[in-house]
């Protein structure tokens, strides 16, 4: 049985990228900090084999511990790494943001990332062709106002997806980097802290993507032929253009 982990996995991309894995045969290792909503999922998925633990990417000792701790029937055949837990918090003029935030989209978007990556990949050597996919944004490649550090975090996504492409080339370990605009999941929720309509005001007026949208994605990277590797995939809704562009009814 091959493996796929997926961080993020309690919501949205995370989750629906699970059930798709699921659909093409994969067994599952999902991660997020809610183990309440993992445990939930994990019933539902019962194909194949799911392990969920909880995590918070930020703390680089628990990633290692839990890493560490898979089965080593686990272990030995991870051919997956999904790096997509990740948030916006806030979203306004920097020199009225809080550095609490910042410090919190960093430290998850980026060294979150960079603490799985550091973990998993020994796990994926093992296997030519394995895959490494990075969720970046619209953001990661426009910036738009008020995105300011989000937008920083996700243009940093973005390098990396660039730098593990060189690092990993010895390994012929495919990195792909996903760039999805709009999505309606609870990323607005999140980054309004609660606040539920100002974040449904966000996909007011046009059809936003949904988790699927991506997951479909995930699904068409990871069924290419060995020989091929899908670099970077931008996906918006019809009704976007770029970073800050929508067109509303
Ligand atoms: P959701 O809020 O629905 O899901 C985010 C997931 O990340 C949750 O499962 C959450 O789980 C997890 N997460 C957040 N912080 C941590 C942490 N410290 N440790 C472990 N897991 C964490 O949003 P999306 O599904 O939309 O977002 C997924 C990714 O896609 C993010 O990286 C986001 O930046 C990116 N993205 C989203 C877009 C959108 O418009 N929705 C567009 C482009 C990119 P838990 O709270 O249980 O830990
Ligand atoms: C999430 C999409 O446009 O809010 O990455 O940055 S956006």
């Amino acid at each position: 049985m091959k493996y796929a982990i997926i961080t993020g996995a309690s919501s949205g991309f995370g989750a629906a990228s699970a059930k798709a894995l699921q659909d093409l045969g994969y067994g599952l290792v999902l991660l997020a900090r809610r183990l309440d909503r993992l445990e939930a999922l994990q019933k539902s998925l019962t194909r194949t084999p799911v392990y969920i633990a909880a995590l918070d990417v930020r703390n680089e000792a628990d990633v290692q511990t839990v890493i560490g701790a898979l089965p080593q029937e686990i272990a030995n055949h991870v051919f997956i790494l999904i790096n997509n837990a990740g948030l916006a918090v806030g979203r306004g003029p920097l020199d009225t943001g809080l550095s609490e935030d910042w410090n919190h989209m960093i430290d998850t978007n980026v060294k979150g990332l960079l603490y799985m990556s550091h973990a998993v990949i020994p796990l994926l050597k093992k296997h030519p062709f394995s895959h490494l996919i990075n969720i970046s944004s619209i953001a990661g490649k426009d910036v738009y106002a008020g995105g300011n550090v989000y937008c920083a975090s996700k243009h940093a996504v973005d390098a990396l997806s660039k730098a593990l492409r060189i690092d990993l080339l010895p390994y012929q370990i495919r990195v792909s980097n996903i760039a999805p605009g709009a999505a309606q999941t609870e990323f607005s929720l999140v980054r309004f802290k609660g606040d539920a309509q100002t974040a449904q005001s966000v996909y007011d007026g046009f059809e936003a993507l949904v988790a699927e949208d991506i997951a479909q994605t995930v699904s068409f990277i990871v069924t290419r032929p060995a020989h091929v590797s899908i670099a970077d995939i931008t996906i918006m809704p019809t009704a976007q253009a770029n970073g800050s562009l929508f067109h509303k009814q």
